[in-house]
């Protein structure tokens, strides 16, 4: 009952990347709208609500492939500062490693030993800049490590490489964490590591488990044909529900990053309510959102996706904590689910 209480009082912090504010490219056609600068992108962070951030490690310091190691520390220190005086939060970095042409068959799995030296030197360059910004966390998003064609790469190999790349990065570091971020394909046709399930099982195996974890994004657990709510609680009863990235995706498909329960809105209270459930945000992990808007949106209304994603966030938190747990568990009990599932469709629905 008190831990019921003290959730109730709980404030979630929320964190976006800024890839999250975009042009509108697709692969079918040029940007739609004029780019919003770096520097203007961080200011309006605490004005839609929002205190973490999110970054890639080019994010953080454009043209890092160009620039000295110390000259890359360097310009994340600055940045560190920066965000420091705007009050923002660093959630983690990521290392783009999808857009080199050193690695378009992959970085960490790339058949060519120079293509996965450059990938570990950009891992390597990752834990710099995270810990200059001053987070712990450094995500894989594995997207070019997996084959377009099953016979392009040895799978079993992959994974002794994956392996390899997860304890370079704890080895650079004594406090970085890994959190991996599975999906399982896009841009590949089979991406390695697809679940949170095969990202876990990883982390047991590493130099230090205490130190791999996981973010999950919604919309690639339901391109793995998965529950995302189950994905996430199997992921917390393992202790290494780090992050996540909440959106919602229109079955299989593309990667839709479409708003937070804008596709299926139980499926979201779900979501919610495990995290919830679970004192999620408790020792700091943010409600991460990745969330892609229209492409037909004005550039004045193109981060409104993102202010809208946070609020449906909120108002499920609502509909969590007032359910009634007293009849929910009396109808667990006598096992009338049909009378369960009315519960939960009227409560969302907001019937009397
Ligand atoms: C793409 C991923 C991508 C990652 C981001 C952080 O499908 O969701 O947006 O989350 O690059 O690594
Ligand atoms: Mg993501």
């Amino acid at each position: 009952m008190a831990r019921l209480k003290r959730q109730r009082g709980r404030r979630y912090c929320f964190s976006f990347g800024p890839w999250n504010i975009s042009e509108g490219a697709d692969p079918f056609g040029p940007p739609a709208r004029k780019p919003i600068p770096f520097a203007k992108k961080l200011k309006m962070y605490k004005k839609m609500g929002f205190d973490g951030i999110q970054f890639h490690d080019d994010d953080a310091v454009p043209d890092l492939d160009a620039l000295s190691t110390q000259a890359v520390g360097k310009r994340a220190a600055q940045l560190g500062k920066i965000l420091d005086d705007e009050g923002l939060v660093p959630e983690f970095v990521a290392p783009r490693l999808w857009e080199n042409p050193k690695t378009i068959d992959g970085g960490f799995t790339a058949n060519s030993a120079s293509a996965r030296r450059y990938a570990l030197d950009r891992a390597r360059l990752t834990v710099d800049i995270a810990v200059e910004l001053g987070t712990r966390n450094v995500v894989l998003w594995l997207a070019r490590e997996g084959t377009y064609l099953r016979e392009a790469k040895n799978a079993r190999e992959a994974h002794d490489r994956l392996l390899h790349a997860i304890n370079t990065i704890l080895g650079h570091h004594p406090e970085i964490r890994v959190l991996i971020e599975p999906k399982p394909n896009e841009p590949m046709d089979h991406a390695y590591l697809p679940t949170i399930g095969h990202a876990i099982a990883m982390a047991y195996r590493s130099d230090d488990p205490t130190r791999v974890g996981g973010l999950i994004e919604t919309a690639h657990a339901v391109l793995a044909g998965l529950d995302p709510s189950d994905e996430m609680a199997f992921a917390l009863h393992h202790g290494k529900l780090w992050s996540v990235h909440l959106n919602d995706q229109n079955g299989l498909k593309y990667d839709q990053d479409r708003n937070f329960a804008a596709v299926d809105l139980r499926r979201a209270f779900n979501q919610v309510r495990v995290l919830e459930e679970a004192g999620y945000g408790q020792d700091g992990e943010m409600i991460g959102l990745d969330v892609k808007t229209f492409r037909t949106q004005k550039l004045t209304d193109s981060t409104a996706h993102l202010v809208n994603s946070k609020r449906f966030f909120e108002l499920l938190v609502e509909k969590v904590r007032t359910f009634n747990r007293k009849k929910e568990a009396q109808l667990i009990a006598d096992c009338n689910y049909e009378g369960l599932e009315r519960m939960v469709i009227e409560h969302l629905l907001g019937a009397r």
